[in-house]
């Protein structure tokens, strides 16, 4: 194997696509430098490298940038053979558009959304989309320990960062998303247990994502315990 180049992950303690990314690289136990920006009030250096202005982005040696979360996976993947990708080129492309799928679940229409919603029937009306989305995301699941079956793949660490703020939610809103979701319910345990998942984001996170839910003031800042 070719040697691993260096790598500095650009971040924001909170955001959920860095953490696929984080714990892409703990699984595969490679050594990485993590920077934490303030999103709201971002270096120059960071603009300056960043097309899109968002975290996740990866500088490789110093010279050259990746950005968007699954293509960052996915490189990681590749320098630190073998993959955790399947191999079958119709599952992987599968798994690809699933990965797609889960990112959109964690934007504006999504997970981000329902802290944003400021009245209950929007909310709710949200929520009920979202559920739906979880619903076809369980009739794909293997319904064994991670989405293909026994061998967790890059697609079990792109959706932990999601399945882990469902549980947040759930603790601090009394929001229970995956109600009548058996498969993604023993995934989100399974993967919640796991080091590299565990150790993909700061200790203060539940608090902080409590905070952010709070700064929104929207209809789940009502409903904090
Ligand atoms: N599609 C991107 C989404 C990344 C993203 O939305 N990151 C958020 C933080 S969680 C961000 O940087 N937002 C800043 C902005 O939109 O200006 C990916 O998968 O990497």
């Amino acid at each position: 194997m070719d040697s691993i180049p260096q790598l500095e992950l650009i971040s924001f303690k909170l955001c959920p696509y860095v953490q696929r990314a984080v714990i892409t690289l703990k699984h595969k136990q490679v050594d990485f430098k993590i920077t934490y920006i303030d999103l709201q009030n971002p270096p120059e250096w960071f603009n300056a490298i960043s097309p899109l202005g968002k975290v996740p982005v990866l500088k490789v040696n110093d010279d050259e940038v990746l950005f968007e979360s699954s293509v960052i996976q996915e490189y990681i993947d590749e320098i630190t053979p073998p993959s955790l990708h399947p191999a079958d080129p119709l599952i992987k492309a599968k798994n690809r558009a699933w990965i797609a799928f889960g990112g959109e679940l964690m934007g504006m229409q999504g997970l981000h959304g329902i802290i944003h919603e400021k009245d209950q029937v929007s909310c709710e009306m949200m929520i009920g989309s979202i559920k739906a989305l979880l619903s076809r995301l369980e009739l794909v699941h293997s319904g064994q320990d991670f989405f293909n079956g026994q061998a967790f793949c890059l697609i079990d660490a792109a959706y932990a960062p999601m399945l882990m703020r469902f549980d947040l939610l759930k603790q601090h809103c009394n929001l229970d998303l995956l109600q009548d979701l058996p498969k993604i319910q023993a995934w989100q345990k399974k993967l919640m247990g796991m080091s590299c998942v565990q150790s993909s984001v700061v200790a203060e996170l539940p608090e902080m994502y409590r905070n952010l839910i709070a700064h929104y003031e929207g209809y789940m800042a009502s409903r904090l315990n």
